[in-house]
């Protein structure tokens, strides 16, 4: 299975042996491609922040910088009135995408990677699965993620991709309401390894 050059967009997607270019989960679209998150037009992005909501580095930073203060103006409302003391690891809250191309922004927190022996497993299926219940409780559509916690995290990728796809598989079986789920890796390599983990467990 070789990624292929789409059309000069400057991304690669899975050549899947459907042949088309995705893996159907259902009636699900599942995309992987290798790209900058900001520039997606799904219904939302997914964030992977952390528990302040104040932005941060990596694709935090890249989030907020493209999509200007209206999303740290709405993620200060959702401290100040939800989450005082900061959101959880594995939760998730929405807001509007500002400037961005998506009309949305889901922020969830991803475990920091300590080893394996902390929960991290469950904590990432979380942060992926509980994005999805919002994006089905706002009637999203299309989403896309990132690979969460595989950055300053630390999370070991390999490991993430297989939880990452999953997880999300797991919350599509069970709630068919998606049209399409894109994973926007940054990174050749983080793209090899959601590719590989793709083809290992389908
Ligand atoms: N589009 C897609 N993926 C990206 C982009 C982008 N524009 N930029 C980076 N990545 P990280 P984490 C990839 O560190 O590990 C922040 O400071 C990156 O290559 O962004 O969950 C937060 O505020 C990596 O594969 O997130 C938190 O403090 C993946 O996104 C902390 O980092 C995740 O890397 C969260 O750490």
């Amino acid at each position: 299975m070789q990624p292929r050059d789409v059309a000069g967009t400057g991304e690669t997607v899975l050549w899947t042996c459907t042949g088309v270019g995705f893996m159907m989960f259902g009636r699900t679209r599942v995309r992987l491609v290798r790209g900058d998150i900001t520039h997606q037009e799904t219904d939302a992005v997914v964030n992977a922040a952390n528990s302040s909501l104040m932005g941060g580095g990596g694709v935090d930073g890249a989030i907020h910088g493209a999509g200007g203060p209206a999303i740290l103006s709405e993620c200060m409302e959702i401290r100040r009135t939800r989450y005082p003391e900061g959101l959880p690891t594995g939760e998730a809250v929405i807001t509007g995408g500002g400037d961005l191309r998506a009309r949305h922004v889901i922020h969830t927190v991803g475990p920091v990677w300590r080893g394996g022996g902390s929960d991290e497993e469950r904590l990432l299926a979380a942060a992926y699965r509980n994005s999805l219940r919002v994006a089905q409780e706002n009637g999203l559509k299309t989403i896309a993620f990132p690979s969460i916690s595989t950055g300053a995290y630390g999370y070991p990728v390999e490991k993430a991709a297989r939880t990452a796809l999953s997880a999300v598989e797991g919350f599509i079986e069970e709630n068919p309401f998606l049209d399409e789920v894109v994973f926007v890796l940054f990174s050749e390599g983080d793209y090899e390894a959601y590719s590989r983990a793709l083809t290992e467990l389908w």
